[in-house]
C-alpha cells in the first residue's frame, strides 16, 4: 500500500449562475457538467476526480441557490445541503458583478455550522470595468464571514485558478484515493449524453420552455457504417412540460430540433470520440417539475 496517497473533498456551491460547474470542467480538465447562461442549469450533485501526483481531488459540483419553485427546486437545494456536509472545503463561488443576494446569505449561515475550511471565489473579473468594485465585494463578504482566502477568478479566462489549486494542495490530507486516478467523473456515459443534449437545448431556447427539459437516452447501439467507420446510435427523448413547449422545442419545420441535435452531435463527437448518429424525439410530460414519480426517473432526485 502507499501511504504516501493524499485526498480532498471539495464542494462548489453558491448562486445560481455564477460559474459553478464552468469551474469543475476547467478543474479536472474535461466538459463533465452542462454549462448555460440560463439559471439552474445544475440540477444534480456532479463529481469531477482530478489525481495528480499524490493527491486526489474529488470535486462536487452543485445547483445553484435559489428559492423553491417547486418540487424539483426543493431536491435541488436540499442537494446543496447534503453536499456541503462533511467536505474538507467549500469553495463559496459568487458572481462579482452581482450583488450579494439572499440565497448567498442563507447559503453561508447553512455552512457556517460547518467545520470546512470555506474559500470564497470572487469570479467574472473579467467583466469588471472598474477594480475598485472587486475591493468594495471583498469588503461586503468578509463581513458575512471569516474566509479563509479571498480568491478573485476568472473561470473564463483561467484568472486565479493556478493560485486556487496551490492553495488546495495544502489542505489535501493523507488518506486513500477513492477513485481510479485515470478516472474523472462518476457519471455514468448515459447522463453525460442526457446532460449534453439538455445543454444544446437550454442554450438555444428562451423563457420558461428550458427551466422545463428533461432529457432522456432511450437506446444506444455502436455499429459499423459502410466503410467500417465505427458508429454510435444514440436515440434520445426531450421531455417539456407543455403541448405548446413541445412546438417551441421542434420548431417550423424541425429546424430547433434539428440546431439541438447538431450541436448536441458535434460535443458527444468529441466527448466519445466515436462518430455518432443522434435522433431525439420530444414528449410531453405535464407539470414534471412537481411530480415525485416523474422526478425520481429523470435521476433527479
Ligand atoms: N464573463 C464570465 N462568464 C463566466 C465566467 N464563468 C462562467 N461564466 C458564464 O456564466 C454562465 C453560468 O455558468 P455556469 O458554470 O453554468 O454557472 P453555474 O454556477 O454552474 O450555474 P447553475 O448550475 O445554474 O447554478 C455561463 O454563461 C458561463 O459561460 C467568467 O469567469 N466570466
Ligand atoms: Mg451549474
Amino acid at each position: 500500500m502507499n501511504t504516501n496517497k493524499k485526498n480532498l473533498f471539495v464542494t462548489i456551491a453558491g448562486r445560481a449562475n455564477a460559474g459553478k460547474s464552468s469551474l469543475l470542467n476547467a478543474l479536472v480538465g474535461e466538459k463533465i457538467a452542462a454549462v448555460s447562461d440560463k439559471p439552474q442549469t445544475t440540477r444534480t450533485k456532479i463529481t469531477g476526480v482530478l489525481t495528480k501526483g499524490e493527491i486526489q481531488y474529488v470535486f462536487m459540483d452543485t445547483p445553484g441557490m435559489h428559492r423553491a419553485r417547486n418540487k424539483l427546486s426543493e431536491h435541488m437545494i436540499n442537494t446543496v445541503s447534503e453536499t456541503v456536509t462533511g467536505v474538507d472545503v467549500i469553495l463559496l463561488m459568487c458572481d462579482c458583478t452581482k450583488k450579494i443576494s439572499e440565497n448567498e446569505t442563507d447559503l453561508i449561515k447553512n455552512i457556517s455550522g460547518e467545520k470546512s475550511k470555506v474559500i470564497l471565489l470572487l469570479n467574472k473579473i473579467d467583466l469588471l470595468e472598474n477594480k475598485d468594485r472587486l475591493i468594495e465585494k471583498l469588503a461586503e463578504y468578509s463581513g458575512l464571514y471569516d474566509f479563509e482566502e479571498i480568491i478573485p477568478v476568472s473561470v473564463l479566462n483561467g484568472e486565479g485558478l493556478d493560485l486556487l489549486m496551490e492553495i488546495l494542495e495544502k489542505y489535501a490530507g493523507n488518506g486513500p484515493h477513492y477513485f481510479p486516478d485515470d478516472k474523472f467523473t462518476d457519471q455514468p456515459e448515459k447522463v453525460i449524453m442526457s446532460e449534453i443534449i439538455r445543454e444544446k437545448a437550454l442554450m438555444n431556447l428562451n423563457e420558461e420552455v428550458p427551466h422545463g427539459i428533461a432529457v432522456t437516452i432511450e437506446s444506444l447501439n455502436e455499429r459499423e457504417d459502410r466503410s467500417g467507420t465505427p458508429i454510435l446510435d444514440i436515440t434520445a427523448t426531450i421531455f417539456c412540460e407543455r403541448e405548446s413547449h413541445k412546438g417551441i422545442v421542434i420548431g417550423k419545420g424541425g429546424s430547433m430540433l434539428r440546431k439541438i441535435g447538431q450541436d448536441a452531435r458535434a460535443d458527444l463527437e468529441d466527448f466519445f470520440r466515436i462518430k455518432v448518429n443522434l435522433q431525439c424525439w420530444v414528449k410531453v410530460k405535464e407539470g414534471w417539475r412537481n411530480r415525485e414519480g416523474m422526478i425520481k426517473n429523470f435521476g433527479l432526485s
